[in-house]
């Protein structure tokens, strides 16, 4: 067990930090996490709407699902999570977000370095030719179509599907280098995502988890703030700034 003050120390001092994100740093923005009580997947199912096959036999509904959920999000804004993992780039000289998240938020709340494991709900891509669309596509009824006839779909990672190569080799070289890995509104269930906090041990990282509750990843964890993102990451920093007399 750490004292708080050791704990405080150690990310004053460090030099490299990466924050590995996931929902519950956007729960706080008003976007649904997708486990737990009030997770989507426990009103919805996965299979029906995030795999490729899903959406090859029903591209309507899996459209309309990502549309609402883009609305849900256009209309959000980043909040005090987001703010201080952008802030603490001004007192570090390295730090990385890789996040599972597909909302922007981090990028729109100023963080530089983001590495986004599932995609970006902002962007489309042609499934035949590859073509990338932004997100002003029409979609009343009918789902949107490539200059070549073929169907758009959002860039997101479904189940079964492979994660950008790019985002996840440069990962690993962020988290090779880094003191300090913060694990912020995750459950840790999706790998490969996941395998990233097993990386980031065995590197040598030291690695706080800030969670509403337990985790699969509280176990690896040096250690473990239960309670909002939103709450737990201003009060860190400003122990920080308080520390190197800012
Ligand atoms: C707060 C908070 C607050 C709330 N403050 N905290 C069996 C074993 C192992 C692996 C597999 C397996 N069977 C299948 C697999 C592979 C599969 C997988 O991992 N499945 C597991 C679920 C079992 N993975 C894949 O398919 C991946 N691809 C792959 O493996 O490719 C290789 C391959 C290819 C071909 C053939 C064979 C292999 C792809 C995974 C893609 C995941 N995509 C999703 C959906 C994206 C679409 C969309 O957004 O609509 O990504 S799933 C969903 O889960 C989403 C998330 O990014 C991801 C992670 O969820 P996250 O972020 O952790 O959210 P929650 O809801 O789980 O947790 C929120 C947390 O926040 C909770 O802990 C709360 O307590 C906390 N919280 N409020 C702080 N205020
Ligand atoms: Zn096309």
């Amino acid at each position: 067990m750490n004292s708080r003050d050791d704990v405080i120390n150690k990310v004053a001092s460090a030099k490299s930090i990466v924050f590995f994100t996931g929902a519950g740093v956007s729960a706080e923005s008003g976007i649904p996490v997708f486990r737990g009580k009030n997770g989507i997947w426990n009103k919805l199912k996965p299979e029906e709407l995030a795999n490729f096959n899903a959406f090859l036999k029903n591209p309507e509904m899996v459209w309309e699902w990502y549309n609402h959920r883009k609305q849900i999000i256009d209309q959000s804004e980043p909040n005090a999570a987001h703010l201080s993992i952008s802030e603490f780039q001004k007192y570090f000289q390295n730090v990385s977000v890789i996040t599972q998240n597909i909302d922007n938020l981090h990028r729109r709340a100023g963080s530089k370095i983001v590495y986004e494991l599932h995609g970006n709900i902002e962007r489309n891509y042609c499934i035949n030719c590859r073509t990338f669309y932004n997100d002003d596509l029409p979609f009343e009824e009918k789902v949107p179509k490539c200059k070549c006839g073929g169907l758009i779909r959002p860039d997101i990672v479904w189940f079964g599907e492979m994660l950008p190569e790019k985002e996840f080799t440069s990962d690993e070289k962020a988290i090779s280098g880094c003191n300090i890995f913060f694990i912020v509104g995750t459950s840790a269930v999706v790998y490969p995502a996941a395998s990233l906090i097993y990386a980031a041990k065995d590197y040598g990282a030291f690695i706080i988890e800030i969670n509403i509750e337990k985790t699969n990843a509280s176990r690896i964890a040096d250690q473990s703030f239960f309670g909002k993102a939103g709450d737990i990451l201003p009060e860190i920093l400003n122990l920080i700034k308080t520390k190197i007399n800012i």
